[in-house]
């Protein structure tokens, strides 16, 4: 199994498994562990380098999901992934520790914790101990009212030292450095406006050292800013675009529904990348 700084070696798609009945975009659809796993080769076949498998939307306005509830959800897929894709990449997408440690116990090689190990204090020790990664995500409040007027100083500073401080903590609390990854939670207490300034200056949380991983793929914003203001979920083309702009301001991992698309997109940014003479790249590319 490749280790998280093999994976991030060049920009790869973490691809959307949500085994959820209301997450915005696809709620519902993959509640039915067969369809999950269906969709999840799928993915793989279209080119994710890993699945991220979720039983808890975080949407605006979403409500906890009790512990026996996500593990109800995740486990029959985890068990399915783990025998019909052994060579899959899993990460799975929770902030309670009782489901990490199940999915850690299937395979899952990665957690994907919205609440940077802030939500549950016990799931920084199940990371720590069983060898996995983790990525660690900027939320400002809550899911559930998260949008309700998010303010910041300098929305990127902001975020730059919150990531900076969870990244201590997860050392500390016994989590390599080099299996963390972090995340600016584009759309996570953020206006239109702090997203499109978090994707503009990603490059400034560069300096942390880590991986970044980004998520914008049918994010309300992405409507907002073509002036639709009543969709619920979000376009794929500004998404692509937003993604090969990322990449270029160095996120390692995009995370999206739409595998096949954003692994075309990235791979012709690449190409065009490539084709730059040595002397006019820039440095560290
Ligand atoms: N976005 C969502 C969920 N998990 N994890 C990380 N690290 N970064 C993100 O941007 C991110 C995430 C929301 O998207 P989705 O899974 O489609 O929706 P829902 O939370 O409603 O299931």
């Amino acid at each position: 199994m490749p280790s998280l700084a093999e994976l991030c070696a060049t920009p790869c798609v973490m691809g959307v498994v949500n085994v959820t009945p209301d997450s915005f975009s696809d709620g519902g659809r993959f509640l039915e562990p067969e369809r999950a796993v269906e969709h999840a080769a799928r993915l793989v076949e279209e080119g994710a380098a890993i699945l991220d498998v979720g039983g808890e939307s975080t949407r605006p306005g979403a409500e906890p999901v009790p512990l026996d509830e996500e593990i109800r959800r995740v486990v029959p897929v985890l068990e399915r992934l783990r025998d019909r894709l052994p060579g899959a990449v899993v990460s799975v997408d929770t902030s309670k520790a009782g489901v990490a440690r199940r999915a850690l116990e299937l395979g899952a090689q990665l957690v994907n914790d919205v609440t940077a190990l802030r939500g549950d204090p016990a799931l920084a020790a199940v990371v720590a101990e069983s060898g996995a990664s983790v990525c660690l995500m900027h939320m400002q409040g809550e899911p559930r009212t998260m949008q309700d007027a998010p303010r910041y100083g300098d929305v990127v500073d902001d975020v730059r030292a919150f990531l900076e401080q969870r990244l201590t903590a997860a050392v500390e609390a016994g989590i390599p450095e080099e299996r963390v990854c972090l995340d600016p939670g584009i759309g996570f207490g953020k206006t239109v406006e702090h997203n499109l300034e978090l994707i503009a200056r990603l490059d400034e949380l560069g300096s942390l050292g880590r991986p970044l991983l980004v998520g914008v793929s049918r994010k309300r914003f992405l409507a907002r800013i073509l002036g639709d203001e009543r969709a619920t979920s979000g376009p794929l083309a500004p998404a692509l675009a937003i993604a090969v702009l990322a990449v270029e301001r160095g996120a390692a991992i995009v995370r999206a529904h739409d595998v096949r698309e954003h692994v075309q997109a990235l791979t012709a940014a690449a190409r065009v990348r490539a084709a730059l003479p040595p002397t006019r790249r820039p440095a560290g590319r």
